[in-house]
């Protein structure tokens, strides 16, 4: 009998972004972020990015579903599942709308006060992102994104203004969503969500790559220590994608593949906890000849600016393989670098569900960092069907949480991992981040709307939701409820 035991004052909530929730993208004075010049796709095809706004073109991330306008009754229904926390970003268009502003914008800042307030109202906690796939645009146009040093001054510009204004309504900061996605660096998505960058045709998109996320880091570790100066009592934490890499089979080949694909996902955090590069990547560095801007200055910042708590994402694992023609470094190009693992399935997406990874994961960030670890976004996007009468029977969902946050009690109780809470994605349903469809819907609560933006934004509870509030009211004791017929539910 698995115990289920977690930790008195354990931050149950969910998780979103601003970009893939508020839509208002031009209300209020906010500027154009990175996630309003992004189509729509498929299931496996990419979303393009267009060049500015384009008539003719449909942008889901512009109404999104309207959680600016109706943050109050979304807050509400959190509050109704019995949220501790909940995580959303900071939209960095709405407080400086190009980026490169001397001065915030009011009306930005004053959405947040009323956000973080409404949450307070319910003694929900709000956790925070500082950047999360939507950088200004005008920073991308101007001046490369994170191409540029520059961007580390508008960033940290940014980070002081939210600090300051909100120093007594959050207590729990991330700085950059998934730092690592761009281990993907050939996959033009994750360059210009993560860092604004579209790399240009014969350039090595690796070297770009690296020298963006130094960029980030430096920005990162400067939050650190410019939040901790505003409040002592800040929890600043790094933020990765924990897709741990398996090796494929037991040829010792293919067991070092994967640690060093391991190494090449994970260094971002190793800087963000430990403050200095890990030897494998100077080396790197080095043999591959990147000619990088990395000053003493930015070390000594790495060291002073390390996080107090390490936040992931967890939605699936990976495997590779080596091949026969490895040169001594084992680059690991994330693109071409993957295989299907035949032991997992996988999401309707080619997402493959590995309940047990998440443990794993818990296991090597304890092992490795020391620091308490947050599980800020975990889920499963599926067509969602909603009934005539209005519900939605999502049993597989609740069979991917109640597998994972098992699997996480499992760490806590059985390997004593000091977990602070957990987040799953999503709290509602929200436009995709990598497909840009609403039909890849992660949330308990049901959005009526479509991918061609259709609908009419109702909002309503799915099974899961009733199911959740469970989890939470036990404390993590009860993952096993059945939800019965739910003809009790209000409208
Ligand atoms: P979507 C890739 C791998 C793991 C997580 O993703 C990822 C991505 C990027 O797509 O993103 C995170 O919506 C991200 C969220 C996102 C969520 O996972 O692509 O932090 O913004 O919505 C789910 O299915």
């Amino acid at each position: 009998m698995t115990k289920k035991r977690f930790p008195a004052g354990f931050l149950w909530g969910g998780a979103v972004a601003a970009h893939q929730v508020e839509g208002a993208y031009d209300t209020g004075g906010k500027g154009l972020s990175v996630a309003d010049v992004m189509t729509a796709a498929g299931n496996r095809d990419e979303r393009r990015i267009t060049a500015g706004v384009q008539a003719g073109e449909f942008y889901p991330n512009h109404e999104a579903v309207d959680f600016y306008h109706r943050y109050p009754e979304d807050v509400k229904l959190f509050a109704e599942m019995g949220f501790k926390s909940f995580r959303t970003s900071i939209a960095w268009s709405r407080i400086f709308p190009q980026g490169d502003e001397l001065e915030p914008n009011e009306e930005g800042l004053a959405f947040y006060d009323r956000l973080f307030d409404e949450c307070h109202k319910y003694e929900i906690e709000p956790v925070v992102t500082l950047s999360h796939f939507e950088m200004p645009y005008h920073l991308v146009t101007e001046y490369g994104g994170f191409r540029s040093r520059k961007t580390i001054e508008f960033f940290t510009r940014f980070a002081r203004a939210v600090f300051t204004r909100y120093q007594d309504k959050v207590t729990y900061w991330l700085t950059f969503n998934e730092i690592n996605n761009q281990t993907n660096y050939d996959r033009a998505f994750t360059l210009f969500t993560n860092s604004g960058i579209q790399a240009q045709p014969g350039e090595d998109a690796e070297a770009v790559m690296y020298q963006a996320a130094h960029y980030e880091v430096v920005a990162s570790s400067l939050a650190v220590q410019i939040g901790h100066s505003i409040n002592p009592g800040f929890q600043i934490g790094a933020m990765v994608a924990f897709s741990p890499v398996y090796p494929a089979s037991d040829k010792p080949r293919d067991v070092f593949k994967a640690q060093r694909a391991m190494q090449a996902r994970f260094w971002f955090s190793d800087v963000q906890v430990e403050g200095q590069y890990p030897t494998w990547l100077s080396q790197y560095f080095q043999s591959k000849q990147f000619d990088l801007d990395i000053t003493a200055a930015d070390l000594a910042n790495l060291k002073k600016g390390t996080v107090d708590y390490l936040g992931f994402s967890y939605y699936m694992s990976f495997a590779t393989q080596a091949s026969d023609h490895e040169d001594d470094q084992f680059s690991y190009n994330e693109a071409t670098d993957l295989v299907t693992n035949q032991f997992v399935p996988q999401s309707d997406w080619g997402w493959q569900v590995d309940p047990q990874g998440l443990r794993y994961a818990l296991n090597w960030m304890n092992d490795r960092y020391h620091l308490p670890l947050f599980v800020v976004e975990n889920g499963i996007g599926a067509i969602d069907e909603l009934t005539a009468d209005h519900q939605v029977h999502d049993q597989y969902r609740i069979d991917y949480l109640h597998d994972h946050i098992a699997q996480m009690a499992l760490a806590i109780n059985e390997d004593g991992v000091d977990v602070m809470g957990y987040t799953p994605w999503s709290a509602i349903d929200i436009v995709s981040a990598s497909t840009g469809q609403l039909s890849k819907r992660y949330g308990f609560i049901y959005v009526d709307r479509n991918d061609d933006g259709s609908g009419s934004l109702a909002r309503y509870r799915k099974d899961s939701f009733y199911w959740y509030q469970r989890v939470i009211a036990t404390n993590g004791a009860d993952l096993e409820m059945t939800v019965g017929d739910a003809d009790d539910q209000p409208d």
